[in-house]
């Protein structure tokens, strides 16, 4: 059984990190100084024992994951990110589109080996009708069974959507409900601030109106995520203010279900001379999310992104969740990403349970399907 901490049993080694830690163990929410001291701070094991406590506190001993089934329907996409490997102009080699078949035949193929979601996120095609994008939801909700959960859509295609029907978002997102849609990933959210918009993805939906749709979405009792992309050329600050505003979003709509920090992967994007982020940095940048981000009730670790080894240890960090079987992944196997592109169950199990934590499999909306006890293949 673990105990629970007053912040003498937090072991320090950075003094700075002492008033952090106090109202840590008190349950007081952290300040933007707070969040940047913790950045500043290369005490380690220090954050991630506060971190642990307030993982412990919101999450037991559990660690969660999916059986999901991801869907990328199009790579052609016309905003064209310097952060991303995966898009492509009309045309161009390397670009593809599925066809409504193929799309439905990926989510028939995920429900029947056994997934909980289906999980569909594409690129800005500029041909796609609006209600292609209606009838690809609706269709692939008729094929698979009612518990599969179908989580699609960023903010940013949401937005798509709304200009080329010429409605509001939240018309939008009232049509996709209606159709079958359950719940919005939470890409595309970036770094929310003006400076690295413009530096490198100045088509990108803004973050008002990437806060507004999810904000939307959650009043429509569709639940959502949240990230953020990290390791580029942000600041430290600014990773700090993009959580704050999550945290105040969450505040004022309550929908998100898990924060996702999204490490960033340089090769063959346009700023491929960045080196990308350290194993040091994504486990203080899972921490500080679960720090910062009191109101949200999971940590995602994307093993994907943050691979194998730091999504394990992450779970002594504040995570409590690392995501799922996923398939098939282009975006960041796009962008040099050498972890698999599928994992089992029987391979989640395992690396929950060597680090002592319960393995729990759960669906979309974090519904517990299977809480797997010690002896248990
Ligand atoms: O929106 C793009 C990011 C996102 C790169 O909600 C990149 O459960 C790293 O949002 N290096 C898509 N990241 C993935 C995503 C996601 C993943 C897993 C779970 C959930 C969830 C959401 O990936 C994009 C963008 O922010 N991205 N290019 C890159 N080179």
């Amino acid at each position: 059984m673990w105990k629970d901490h007053d912040m003498s049993d937090f072991m320090l080694i950075d003094p700075a990190l002492e008033p952090i830690a106090a109202k840590v163990a008190a349950g007081t929410r952290l300040s933007r100084e707070d969040g940047i001291a913790l950045y500043r701070s290369r005490d380690l094991i220090g954050i991630a024992q506060m971190a642990d406590q307030v993982r412990r506190e919101k999450n037991g001993d559990r660690v969660h994951f999916m059986v999901n089934r991801h869907i990328n329907p199009t790579n052609v996409c016309r905003n064209r990110c310097k952060f991303c490997a995966f898009a492509r102009s009309e045309g161009e080699e390397g670009a593809y589109e599925m066809t409504l078949d193929a799309i439905v035949a990926a989510a028939v193929e995920g429900a029947n080996d056994g997934a909980y979601e289906v999980h569909i996120v594409s690129g800005l095609h500029p041909d796609w009708s609006y209600d292609f994008y209606v009838d690809m939801v609706r269709k692939v909700r008729e094929a698979i069974p009612k518990h599969v959960i179908v989580q699609a859509f960023t903010a940013v295609e949401i937005e798509h959507m709304a200009i080329i029907a010429k409605k509001t978002t939240l018309e939008v997102l009232q049509d996709l409900k209606d159709a079958g849609l359950d719940a919005l990933p939470g890409g595309g959210a970036e770094i929310f601030s003006d400076r690295t918009r413009a530096a490198a993805w100045e088509k990108k939906t803004t973050s008002e109106v990437w806060l507004r749709i999810h904000a939307e979405a959650h009043s429509l009792d569709i639940k959502t995520n949240c990230t953020m992309l990290y390791g580029h050329i942000e600041t430290l600050e600014e990773r700090i203010d993009h959580l704050i505003s999550l945290r105040e979003q969450q505040d004022a709509s309550g929908g998100f279900l898990a924060f996702i920090p999204l490490a960033f992967h340089p090769a063959n994007t346009e700023l491929e001379d960045l080196p990308g982020t350290t194993g040091f940095d994504d486990l203080k940048t899972l921490a500080i999310g679960r720090l910062m981000l009191d109101n949200i009730p999971h940590i995602k670790a994307f093993w994907i992104m943050v691979g194998l080894k730091v999504a394990q240890l992450s779970t002594v960090f504040g995570v409590d969740d690392i995501d799922g079987t996923v398939v098939e992944e282009r975006i960041t196997h796009m962008a040099g990403a050498t972890t698999p592109e599928a994992l089992t169950k029987d391979d989640l199990v395992a690396m929950i349970r060597e680090t002592g934590h319960t393995p729990v499999e759960r669906d979309t909306l974090y519904n517990i399907i299977h809480i797997y006890d010690e002896t248990e293949a």
